[in-house]
């Protein structure tokens, strides 16, 4: 955690990364006066969002019109298009075999992480599933940590021993390997504010395919119960691992799915959607309302995973479909031009930029070194540093570790 404060002062000088340390609380606090900003400022864009981004169930949608500053959707491009290249290097180096084993990325889906982040505070909690790139970066990782963490470096954001399911930081509870794991410790989350009496929420994030697990629903059952602050988020992406929605479930309404908990879906392609649905979402836990479902709809263009070439169960022509119609970056792109809130030479200065950052941050990444092959950092980080048990039992006796001995307990 320590390391993220310190990380906010580094990242200062590098303008995307900086912002995603820094940009929530007092943005956020900006947005909640706008009532009283917006007619005044130049600022301020009026976004009218198509009658289709919303379906509720069992309450009111978000309303389709409301009002932002224009540099927000700046960073927001900026961000989405960060996330994008940064998944699309991980794919190289993957390729290359400097990443191993598990690597799923989030390309087509980056307007989720990135509007619910706009809409949050740092007090506000985040867990998902292993597709979780985008939001380590949103919560305030750089793309080096990120980059450094998926080649096992020692600069990765778990130094480099979690890899690419694994990425934690402040209010931010992973990366889970496991399906649908994530849902009950987010509920859990969601828990601790409650009973701390605060008005943070916790966002709880689940793929389609993990919507159908016995785990969620006992999670629903205890949210409603006890009315806690948790958005279920489920990311609806079409597939799970290499099954459609339709082969999967009985029911794709995930919105729906939690019967005595309203819901919504909104538009997940379309980050003016997720943005204004986030924003609802933490205004409605902040007001004491409970738990809410919402499904992101949305669309993965890599496969599940780098294992899966992606087109053994959808055709190439449904994916080049989507990204040339539904592009989340290119939407926000076209808006952008449109509202005169920046030329076609700045959004390509923009790219460039992007791409500059990310590159440099790769290299510096490739050029850091691996953790130490030493027994007393393979057994760091298990604990918070102060909080551990004298001795962590082993599989045999001869296993167990001492943390005042930075050696094994018993030899
Ligand atoms: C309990 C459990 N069962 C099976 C797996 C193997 N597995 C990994 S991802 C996945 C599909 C999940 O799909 P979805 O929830 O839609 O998420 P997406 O990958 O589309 O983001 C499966 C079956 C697992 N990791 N955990
Ligand atoms: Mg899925």
């Amino acid at each position: 955690m320590l390391r993220f404060a310190t990380q906010a002062k580094q990242l200062s000088a590098i303008p995307c990364a900086a912002a995603a340390v820094s940009r929530s609380l007092p943005i956020l606090m900006a947005k909640r006066n706008m009532a009283t900003q917006v007619k005044k400022d130049n600022d301020v864009v009026h976004i009218d969002l198509p009658a289709d981004s919303f379906e509720g169930y069992m309450m009111d949608p978000p309303a389709l019109s409301y009002d932002t500053e224009k540099s927000r959707l700046v960073k927001m491009y900026k961000d989405m298009n960060t996330i994008r290249r940064m998944e699309m290097s991980a794919d190289g180096l993957y390729k290359a075999k400097k990443i191993r084993g598990f690597c799923h990325m989030s390309t087509g889906q980056e307007a989720i992480a990135v509007g619910i982040e706009n809409a949050i505070t740092k007090k506000d909690d985040i867990i998902t599933s292993y597709r979780c790139h985008g939001f380590t970066y949103m919560r305030g990782a750089s793309v080096k940590e990120v980059m450094g963490e998926l080649m096992g470096k020692r600069c990765g954001v778990s130094y480099g021993k979690g890899g690419s399911m694994h990425m934690y930081g402040d209010h931010f509870y992973g990366g889970n390997g496991i399906v649908g794991a994530q849902v009950p410790l987010g509920t859990g989350l969601g828990f601790a504010h409650h009973y701390r009496g605060d008005k943070d929420c916790s966002f709880t994030l689940y793929g389609d395919g993990a919507a159908n697990q016995g785990q969620v629903f006992e999670s629903f059952n205890m949210a409603k119960l006890w009315n806690l602050p948790v958005i279920f988020c489920c990311e609806n992406n079409k597939y799970g691992m290499g099954t459609s929605t339709n082969r999967s479930s009985a029911m794709t309404d995930y919105y729906k799915r939690g019967q005595y908990i309203p819901g919504f879906k909104v538009n997940g392609m379309n980050i003016l959607a997720t943005y204004q649905a986030a924003m609802f979402a933490k205004d409605w836990a902040a007001s004491g309302k409970g738990p809410l479902v919402i499904e992101f709809e949305t669309y993965r263009y890599a496969g599940h995973s780098m294992s899966d070439p992606g087109t053994s169960y959808r055709t190439r022509e449904e994916v080049q479909q989507v990204r040339s119609k539904r592009d989340p970056i290119a939407h926000l792109k076209d808006h952008m031009i449109d509202w005169n809130i920046a030329t076609e030479k700045e959004i390509k200065g923009y790219d460039k930029e992007a791409r500059r950052y990310v590159d440099s941050q790769v290299k510096e990444a490739e050029d850091s070194p691996f953790p130490e092959a030493k027994m007393d950092i393979l057994f760091e980080d298990v604990y918070v540093p102060g909080s551990e048990v004298p001795v962590l039992r082993g599989r045999i006796k001869d296993d167990s570790w001492s943390f005042s001995k930075k050696g094994f307990a018993f030899k």
